[in-house]
């Protein structure tokens, strides 16, 4: 089976590759990526040598080059990653965001309706979506596949146009899409812009930890893997035309969570705990924060029998070790564009 990843240079799609390449020999992966910031080659070095993977420099906004890249590698599996998936930058660019995650995801869809128009069973479009399509919570309630939608941001709103146009394209078009909409990732290789890393390395820098508004928003954490290990479960169990929630039921507040990265690198490196806390700061609120997310995967469970493995703190230990661990990565990351985004996103932020 031929199996294009697109956006397998980010932070999933790494982990994903890193994952499955190795295990499923039998299978061709082909990672198409546009390279944007929030990309970064060296996730697969290990991969490099791989008979079974190649990688594609292409934009999934380019509808010739999808097509080229039909004809060459001829997909029966496309799971689909690539993304902008930054909420803060939404708030601050959301064009991007349009391009990449509407129109790409519009264009993958138009190369899949040209190039499977039969025998369709065999072929599969996963779309990997978010639970931020549903909008906020308040203290009580969990989303299911059923929950409306009512996105916030103009990430999550440009995420959810993509699954309606997934959607629409397996109703109208009879295209073999699955959706998933999952909780937030954490993990080896997220881009330090994300809550989780950002606080590790600015912890282990001693720079302050900017928490947005009171720190009370409350987020569902899954480990980056077993979100990978339910996406190849949907793909090879899942049904056409469904939608399956992915959530670690792991629910915490934000503030909580960074007061459990100080202790843990308090723990790893020797440090004060308390002098590592002090170092957060309450900082202006995101515009239009979703106060809480809370994933009901009950569906996933029962249905295909998908279970996390990865508890948090096992979880949160093992990114924590992984930063430590790759200082050059960490430090080729933290380039010009880094520093740029840093001061674009709290330059201006008052204390709270
Ligand atoms: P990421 O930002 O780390 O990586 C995105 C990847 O997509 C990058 O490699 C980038 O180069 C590529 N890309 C972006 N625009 C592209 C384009 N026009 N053409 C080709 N490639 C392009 O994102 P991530 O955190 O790995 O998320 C992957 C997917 O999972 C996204 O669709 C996101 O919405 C979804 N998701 C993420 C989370 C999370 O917590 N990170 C949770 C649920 C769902
Ligand atoms: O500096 C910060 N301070 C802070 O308090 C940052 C970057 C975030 N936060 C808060 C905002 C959120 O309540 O932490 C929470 C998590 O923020 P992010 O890491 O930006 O994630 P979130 O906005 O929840 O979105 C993530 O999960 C769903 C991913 O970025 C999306 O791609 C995914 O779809």
């Amino acid at each position: 089976m031929n199996i294009l990843v697109t956006g397998g240079a980010g932070f999933i799609g790494s982990n994903f590759l890193n994952l499955y390449v190795p295990t499923y020999t039998k299978n061709n992966f082909i990672n198409l990526d546009k390279l944007t910031y929030a990309a970064n080659p060296e996730n697969l070095n290990t991969l490099e040598n791989s008979s079974n993977y190649c990688f594609e420099h292409a934009d999934i906004t380019n509808y010739d080059q999808l097509v080229q890249l039909f004809e060459i590698h001829k997909p029966d599996l496309v799971i689909h990653f690539a993304a902008e998936s930054h909420v803060d930058r939404s708030i601050h660019g959301p064009s991007e965001f349009i391009q990449s995650n509407i129109i790409g995801t519009f264009n993958l869809l138009e190369a899949c309706r040209r190039f499977w128009p039969e025998r369709k069973n065999n072929k599969l479009f996963l779309h990997v979506s978010t639970d931020e399509v549903y909008g906020s919570l308040g203290a009580e309630g969990y989303f299911t596949e059923n929950t409306a939608y009512d996105p916030s941001s103009p990430y999550s709103a440009s995420k959810a146009s993509s699954d309606h146009l997934v959607r629409a394209y397996h109703r109208t078009y009879g295209l073999p899409a699955l959706i998933t909409n999952c909780s937030n990732n954490y993990g080896p290789y997220q881009f330090p812009e994300k809550l989780i890393p950002l606080m590790i390395l600015n912890a282990l820098a001693g720079n302050p930890l900017p928490v947005y508004g009171k720190g009370e928003n409350v987020r569902d954490w899954l480990y980056v893997e077993d979100h990978c290990r339910a996406l190849w479960t949907v793909a090879e169990k899942g049904i056409p035309g469904e939608t399956y929630n992915i959530g670690g039921n792991n629910e915490k507040r934000n503030v909580d969570i960074v007061n459990q990265i100080c202790e843990v690198i308090a723990e790893e490196t020797g440090r004060d705990p308390q002098q590592l806390k002090s170092l957060i700061t309450f900082v202006q609120d995101r515009p239009g924060h979703d106060l809480r997310y809370a994933i009901d995967a009950s569906k996933i469970k029962k249905k295909l029998g998908w279970q996390p493995k990865e508890d948090f703190a096992g979880g949160l230990q093992k990114t924590i070790h992984w930063y430590l661990n790759n200082r050059d990565w960490v430090e080729r990351i933290q380039s010009g564009s880094y520093k740029n985004w840093i001061e674009t996103n709290y330059g201006n932020r008052k204390n709270s």
